[in-house]
């Protein structure tokens, strides 16, 4: 027997559901459908198959019609509303479908929203469904009673609504599915309880009710013709051509590789865009930015032509001076070309379709002096890579850790970092082969979202593996809460693989570095410094695998045990804070200059010192690239 609605002889919505007599039998009854069951039988017309949230009594009566109405949508608990919200974003990047989560009124509602942020500012389609107090108390300062229409108006900017009544709300959440998807933004249902409670009934043919439909087939754009021959002026007059890709960029992968290798370009990767191109092609530079490779940092330095993909990278001090290059950029979203760079041709259209329009007139370029320097460059820059992570450490070299990751990555793994140190040995070390994905907080790059992430792409693709690269204080901000979560559902999972590895060094690290280099201030151990916990055993006492990694020689067994493991696994791994994030483009004197500058008052000043010279000076070793010594 199918449960949802059907239809009786006067055409009017009713609900199958199941009712358990006093024999204890099951029997299908049929009630009239209320405004929780048609919203979650709509959900489902919309494919959705998971909701991410968490109970209470603002959505006690949607979470009865779940009940009745049985999955889909599954309802995915969360330990914490955020966790919701992330990991319907995590859910939304991985699967290119629309993330929804769920909350209560009030507490829940604010909860939900630094995870709703992290997709508004990441360009991810979520749907937020909250609850609100009843209708009789609105107004009256009734407990949990919060203006959420006023709170959700910059995080759902592109549409939020309160369903006051039932026939507003097929078109409410059409609507607010329609426009996520369409904009990759926020949007956000506010229910009122009693509505919730309410005998659904559908708009009439009728002055003032708005009908409604499902589905959306968006368009693909291209830009005009015009620009894309001024474009194609551009590229084919400039000598030396860098390319910056990002997120935007991912469905174009082979345009994007036919026309750099026309172009005899170089490619950069913004950090959301690490997964749009493969690690292995030759002239892919890598990261960009202050957690970006020397290869990215020169290109731009030196080019005299630059073309952006899908990419709002926003440190303009990493792309070349505003007088040097000539530039154009594609863009999907017309409100964010020409932003980061005075371009020259601004091309509002889908990636992939634009660059095939551009393709028709971008000549191929018959000196490949340019391109043969930057592969030259990217080759010499791994093995710096390499040599910067087998440098001994105290006791493991956090670099290291996700070096010898690489070497061991699922070719369908998707991994992801959480905000912290991780995120520069992430962008910089790891080597993504062509089918991983990976992500991370890009745009607000929040602490938090690693685990979480990870358990959206576990829902998304169950039989993929994923992989958290976390710190220690993002794991105990709250991904030792949401290893509960992964307990309670990776028997669920196809595949029950999900690493997450903690960089344990007590530290906030990321901070502590950002505070030595840019405020030229000694680590403040009150506000720097964690307490000292076991992430293993905590793992251990729910049931997961896990290992503590004190010693480099062990991290090669430790990927394989957790990459092979029959469940989800924590690497606990004891990491040097000493290790600095240093950026690309910092000379070997300014390095040793930050060292000199820490020596007063800094309670780790030699181990920072001892290592940030070994680190900096691998970049000057044979292997190196000697191009940056100046
Ligand atoms: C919600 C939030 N709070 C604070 C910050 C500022 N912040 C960025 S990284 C970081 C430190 C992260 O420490 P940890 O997770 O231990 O990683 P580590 O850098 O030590 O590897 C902090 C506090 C932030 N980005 N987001």
């Amino acid at each position: 027997m199918e449960f949802g609605a059907a239809y009786n002889e006067c055409g009017a919505e009713f609900l199958r559901t199941k009712q358990c007599d006093e024999q204890r039998e099951w029997s299908v009854i049929e009630v009239a459908q209320n405004v929780g069951d048609y919203l979650i039988q709509r959900l489902r017309q919309w494919d959705v198959e998971k909701v991410f949230g968490y109970a209470g009594d603002g959505i006690n009566s949607l979470l009865a019609s779940w009940v009745a109405a049985d999955d889909p949508p599954e309802f995915v608990e969360a330990r914490h509303e955020e966790m919701a919200a992330f990991e319907a974003t995590g859910y939304a990047k991985f699967s290119g479908k629309v993330g929804v989560c769920a909350a209560t009124s009030g507490p829940g509602a604010i909860h939900l929203l630094n995870g709703l942020y992290d997709a508004k500012l990441d360009h991810v389609p979520v749907v937020a469904i909250v609850g609100q107090t009843n209708r009789t108390a609105m107004g009256g300062s009734y407990q949990q009673e919060v203006d959420l229409l006023s709170l959700y108006k910059d995080v759902a900017s592109e549409y939020v609504q309160m369903v006051t009544t039932p026939q507003q709300l097929p078109n409410v959440l059409d609507r607010a599915m329609r426009i996520s998807l369409s904009r990759r933004t926020v949007t956000a249902i506010i229910l009122p309880a009693d509505v919730q409670e309410l005998e659904y009934s559908p708009p009439e043919h009728a002055f003032k009710m708005v009908p409604s439909s499902l589905g959306i087939t968006t368009p693909v754009t291209v830009a005009g013709q015009e620009g894309i021959r001024d474009a194609a002026e551009v590229l084919n007059s400039g000598k030396k051509v860098a390319m910056l890709v990002g997120q935007g960029a991912r469905g174009a992968r082979e345009e994007v590789v036919e026309i750099a290798d026309r172009l005899g370009a170089g490619v950069a990767k913004a950090l959301l865009g690490k997964d749009a191109l493969p690690d292995d092609l030759p002239f892919v530079t890598g990261a960009i930015g202050l957690l970006g490779t020397r290869p990215s940092y020169e290109m731009m330095m030196e080019c005299d032509t630059l073309l952006i993909i899908g990419s709002s990278f926003p440190y303009s001090q990493f792309l070349p001076e505003f007088d040097q290059a000539r530039a154009v950029e594609i863009d999907i979203n017309p409100s964010f070309v020409g932003l980061r760079y005075p371009t020259e041709v601004n091309l509002v259209g889908d990636a992939q379709a634009t660059l095939l329009a551009l393709l028709e007139h971008v000549e191929h370029k018959e000196d490949r002096s340019w391109r043969e320097d930057i592969e030259k460059k990217v080759e010499s820059w791994w093995k710096t890579m390499e040599a910067q992570a087998m440098l001994d450490a105290d006791p493991i070299n956090p670099m290291r850790i996700f070096w010898e990751l690489s070497g061991q990555l699922p070719s369908d793994a998707v991994v992801t970092a959480d905000s912290g140190s991780a995120a520069n040995w992430y962008a910089r070390h790891v080597q993504f082969s062509e089918n991983v994905r990976g992500s991370l907080s890009g745009t607000l790059a929040t602490m938090g979202p690693g685990v979480p992430y990870a358990i959206g792409a576990k829902f998304a693709s169950p039989q993929r593996p994923a992989i958290a690269l976390v710190g220690d204080g993002a794991m105990q901000m709250n991904g030792l809460a949401e290893l509960i979560t992964i307990k309670r559902y990776y028997e669920q999972w196809e595949d029950p693989r999900l690493v997450v590895c903690v960089l344990h060094n007590n530290d906030l690290n990321q901070v502590t570095w950002e505070m030595r280099a840019m405020s030229g201030s000694p680590k403040f151990i009150e506000s720097q410094k964690l307490p000292d916990i076991d992430y293993a055993q905590w793992a251990e006492s729910l049931g997961l695998g896990a290992r503590i990694v004190t010693d480099p020689e062990q991290l090669n067994d430790a990927w394989q045990f957790a990459l092979n493991a029959d469940r989800p696994v924590v690497l606990d791994v004891h990491c040097d804070p000493s290790v600095p994030p240093i950026p690309p483009h910092a000379t070997f004197e300014q390095a040793k200059e930050l060292a000199a500058s820490l020596i007063k008052g800094d309670p780790d000043r030699w181990d920072v010192i001892k290592q940030g010279v070994k680190t900096k000076a691998q970049e000057f070793l044979p292997h190196g690239d000697k191009t940056g010594e100046a």
